[in-house]
């Protein structure tokens, strides 16, 4: 199968406010100084940069910090949301550049408007908890919660009022750091949710056909790339490291199975922290997973 769509918007968001770690705002800049213009081009895509969206520098927010920036983040959200909703309507394939986490509470919202879609969140974390469940505080912890209609209302009601998408229409892949509540939370959402164990025992081919067989009654697809699912190894500039992470060829294996079932639709990079790296090689894996996932094959 191949894509239908060919034309892809890059669209920028140097967030940071989602956390508490400096340095993964820098994550579009790195992404692009490592080529993916260049790659994606090469593979035959319309390339539309849109430069990155407005977001309020931290070090300006004093007064916001009490509230883990909640109102800056949810405005960030909206003008994502609104960003992700206009580049599908007019035909893109929007790609969204982090940033951390907490930014798929607008990409997801935005891309979901008029079509719906379902979502491949690739993660250790499972980012699913709400104020009440979260040990930090730290928002970037909570767009799953937040998308499935649980949490902070302004964040639940960025775009349009209420969830964007229910359990079934989501599976994780990779988590290996749950908090207790969040755990508990996740058991009842009706996501179906890949460990690390699972994926140890069973293999990455063979999970990520079941995951695709679960989202069959999803015609469009969006991935939600978290460079933190990869291990700290491979990928060691992300703000939040877990040890036993993906392996390179286990995350590529991932990307490739994807992009054969000609649905991706929308996709999300996020939390390269390149303070953190060596280099900036994070960034240029993150670049070849991302050309996986728009069907660069071996042979
Ligand atoms: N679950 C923890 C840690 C965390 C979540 N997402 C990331 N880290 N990247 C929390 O803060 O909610
Ligand atoms: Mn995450
Ligand atoms: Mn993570």
């Amino acid at each position: 199968k191949v894509m239908k769509q060919k034309k892809i918007r890059i669209i920028g968001i140097q967030i940071d406010l989602g956390q508490k770690q400096r340095g993964v705002n820098m994550g579009p800049s790195a992404i692009r100084y490592a080529g993916l213009s260049k790659k994606l081009k090469r593979l035959g895509f319309e390339l539309h940069d849109s430069g990155n969206l407005f977001v309020p520098v931290r070090d300006s927010l004093d007064d916001e910090v009490q509230e883990h920036f909640l109102h800056s983040i949810q405005q960030v959200c909206q003008a994502t949301y609104e960003a992700g909703k206009q580049a599908v309507e007019e035909g893109y394939i929007p790609l969204f550049l982090g940033g951390d986490h907490s930014l798929a509470i607008g990409t997801i919202g935005g891309v979901t408007h008029s079509k719906p879609s379902g979502v491949i969140w690739v993660d250790a974390h499972g980012d699913a908890n709400t104020p009440e469940s979260s040990p930090s505080g730290s928002i970037h912890g909570m767009p799953v919660a937040a998308l499935l209609g649980e949490g902070y209302p302004e964040l639940v009601n960025v775009g349009r009022a209420g969830a964007k998408i229910s359990g079934k229409d989501m599976v994780m892949i990779g988590i290996r750091d749950l908090d207790g509540k969040e755990r508990e939370w996740l058991r009842k959402s009706g996501i179906r949710v890949y460990t690390m164990r699972e994926l140890d025992e069973r293999g990455m081919s063979i999970i990520i056909r079941e995951a695709l067989q679960i989202l069959e009654h999803c015609d469009r697809l969006h991935v939600s790339l978290d460079m933190d699912s990869l291990d700290p190894n491979v990928a060691p500039g992300v703000g939040t490291p877990s040890p036993g992470g993906l392996s390179y060829r286990e995350a590529q294996l991932l990307m490739e199975i994807i992009a054969d079932s000609g649905k991706l639709a929308s996709a999300d990079l996020v939390e390269i922290n390149p303070i953190l790296d060596h280099g900036n090689s994070t960034a240029e894996i993150a670049v070849e997973l991302i050309a996986s996932l728009f069907g660069k094959s071996i042979l």
